[in-house]
């Protein structure tokens, strides 16, 4: 096909709840969303790239150069047979992974509405509706992390995950599971623990978390499977794992034991589905992390949730707890923890212009 204009837009939609990590925190979800044009379709990704270098080295200042100057090129005017011809065109751009999967994506939405079949069946998905658990930022106190859970069990989310970080950890953890003796829970470090403070990591064995994620530095595989040998609990990594070789890496060193998907890190499908073949002939199950996604994001990640390898809930919540009104058509929602898997061609969702024509600050075209 011969992708004839791209549209790169800059969005920005006020989020319903202050989202705090160990690394930041979040009121406003600022992000690229570009649209690729083609015979009359539109194929969208969301780039995940936030505001600022805390999660990932890439921002939505420098996604935004890597598209302009190096990404958009290699496919707005010319012809193309495959989102995998856009990775080998790009291949020699090193990282910028978030930048490439909003390119990839938005090809293999195209690809799919062109065939007239959903993304998550083209990409091999055989789930009808994928479980969903739910991201709980840190609480100032532990009497309202309590609350927060409660209010995320009663709706029915099939996994709650404790965002935490050294010194109000282990309070915040026996709190909750003193409360709610049976529910799957897990917790998410993003980084903030040391091999020096992992004492604090080892102290959470006794809750029965299903595993810890990402407790070390991302960039130190060694120092996890270290640490690894002295847990009980299994290590989930995300921010260390940007391909398929960091996962091959990771398994065989046994720095963990659960893998945190998510398309943007990664490059794209095409690599999250190598992940998926290496993690499922060792054994490893998956999950797709969640990066605050508006509308198409999300439906991004609920297509390569619908594979057969990820077996455990994942991040993505319904849409009307970040957002009061979404940009796409029908807004993604779980219920009782079940997210049904769009039917429709591509990512099976409509983009809503009007709504998304209120939050774009700005917006560039892109011709040959
Ligand atoms: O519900 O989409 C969601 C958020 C899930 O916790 C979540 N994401 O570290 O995984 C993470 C975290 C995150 C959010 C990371 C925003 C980067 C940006």
């Amino acid at each position: 096909m011969r992708v004839e204009a791209a549209i790169l837009r800059h969005v920005e939609m006020p989020l319903k709840f202050r989202f705090r990590t160990s690394f930041g925190e979040t009121t406003t979800k600022s992000f690229l969303l570009l649209e690729l044009l083609s015979s009359g379709l539109s194929g969208w990704g969301e780039c995940v790239a936030e505001e600022g270098p805390f999660y990932s080295p890439e921002t939505v200042g420098t996604a935004g150069h890597l598209l302009e100057r190096f990404l958009l090129p290699l496919v707005v005017g010319r012809e193309i047979a495959s989102p995998g011809e856009f990775e080998a065109r790009a291949a020699r751009v090193r990282g910028n992974r978030m930048a490439k999967a909003a390119v990839e994506t938005a090809l293999r939405d195209l690809f799919a509405k062109a065939a007239g079949v959903s993304l998550a069946r083209a990409l091999g998905g055989t789930r009808t509706s994928i479980e969903v658990g739910v991201s709980l930022g840190i609480s100032p106190t532990a009497v309202g992390m309590v609350e927060n859970v409660r209010k995320h069990v009663s709706e029915g989310y099939r996994r709650i995950k404790l965002k935490i970080e050294p010194g109000t950890d282990v309070e915040r953890v026996k709190a909750v599971r003193e409360a709610f003796p049976d529910i799957a829970l897990t917790v998410d470090a993003n980084a903030a623990y040391t091999l020096e403070t992992a004492h604090l990591l080892r102290a959470l064995d006794p809750f029965g978390l299903d595993y810890i994620e990402q407790p070390l530095h991302h960039e130190d595989l060694v120092a996890h499977a270290e640490l690894a040998r002295t847990l009980r609990t299994p290590i989930c990594l995300d921010e260390s794992i940007r391909s398929a070789d960091d996962a091959r890496a990771a398994i065989t060193l046994g720095a963990c034991r659960v893998i945190n998907v998510k398309i943007g890190r990664v490059g794209g499908h095409g690599e999250a589905l190598r992940i998926h073949e290496i993690a499922t002939k060792a054994g490893v199950p998956l999950w797709c992390g969640g990066m605050l996604e508006a509308g198409v994001g999300r439906a991004q990640n609920v297509a390569v949730a619908s594979l057969p390898g990820f077996v455990k809930p994942g991040d993505t919540s319904s849409s009307s707890r970040y957002f009061e009104e979404d940009i796409v058509t029908p807004p993604l929602e779980a219920t009782n923890g079940l997210m049904p898997v769009p039917t429709g061609p591509g990512i099976g969702v409509e983009v809503r212009r009007d709504v998304l024509d209120k939050v774009t600050l700005s917006r560039k075209e892109f011709h040959l």
